[in-house]
């Protein structure tokens, strides 16, 4: 099975470069779509992320990765809300497992039914180790998933859960406050991750500016998540 994003990730994170994904919700109205991969195609974003929301299934991916596959060659991983929205076309997948909660279906469980599609499909897999941070209010994401997310003063949890992922053989860390989260994830968070971990850092929930992403790339993430904003501010992160 192909590396090439992980390896473009790892290459990019050892050289210390920021990395920037935004996330494409399939819910988005096409005309806004149009517009913000304009702006996307005009911004630094190394990634889209495709997904996120969990009504959609396999014929709404499709479509929007139609759509964005015909206006950029950004590489697009799918973040997929369930299992029902992996689709083929995508460069790679997020392979999540949300090792910050106990509900053994988000552990391992959907990932055996997905698992020998996904690789029918001869996608790039990205085993990450997917970790909720409490951000203030109760998201989508801590609902759905029926886990509770590390609370976001306790840094030294979230370091040695992302420590036991990365013992496990996960290739990436996704700190995630959820979408439209409240409050950003706190730097002291990111920073204990970077300490106990190799791993690319990917960080995202409730980031609605440049100065918001530029701390938590200095406090240790490597590639920032931003989805919400865009809708609001398409331009946000211009070049
Ligand atoms: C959510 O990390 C992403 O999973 C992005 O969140 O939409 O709040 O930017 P926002």
């Amino acid at each position: 099975m192909s590396r090439l994003i992980l390896d473009h990730m790892l290459q990019a994170t050892e050289a210390g470069k920021k990395q920037l994904a935004v996330l494409i919700d399939p819910d988005m109205p096409e005309q806004s779509l149009q517009l913000i991969l304009k702006h996307i195609q005009a911004s630094r974003a190394d990634y889209i992320f495709l997904g996120g929301s969990l009504l959609h299934t396999q014929p709404f991916i499709e479509q929007t990765l139609e759509v964005i596959k015909s206006q950029t060659d950004i590489p697009v991983i799918l973040f997929p809300g369930n299992e029902l929205q992996v689709v083929k076309g995508v460069d790679a997948v997020l392979f999540l497992s949300l090792i910050s909660g106990r509900n053994p279906e988000l552990l391992i469980g959907k990932h055996v039914t997905a698992a020998p599609y996904i690789k029918k499909l001869q996608l790039e897999v990205l085993p990450t180790g997917y970790i909720l941070i409490d951000s203030g209010r109760p998201t989508t994401v801590s609902y759905i998933s029926q886990t509770m997310p590390i609370p976001s003063n306790k840094p030294d949890i979230a370091a040695i859960t992302a420590m036991a992922g990365e013992m496990l053989g996960l290739k990436l860390i996704y700190l995630d406050g959820g979408s439209g989260a409240e409050n950003t994830i706190p730097s002291i968070v990111v920073q204990a991750v970077r300490q106990h971990t190799r791993c690319p850092i990917i960080v995202g929930g409730g980031i609605k500016n440049i100065s918001q992403a530029d701390a938590l790339w200095q406090a240790g993430a490597d590639i920032i998540v931003v989805g919400n904003v865009l809708e609001e501010t398409p331009n946000a992160f211009a070049r």
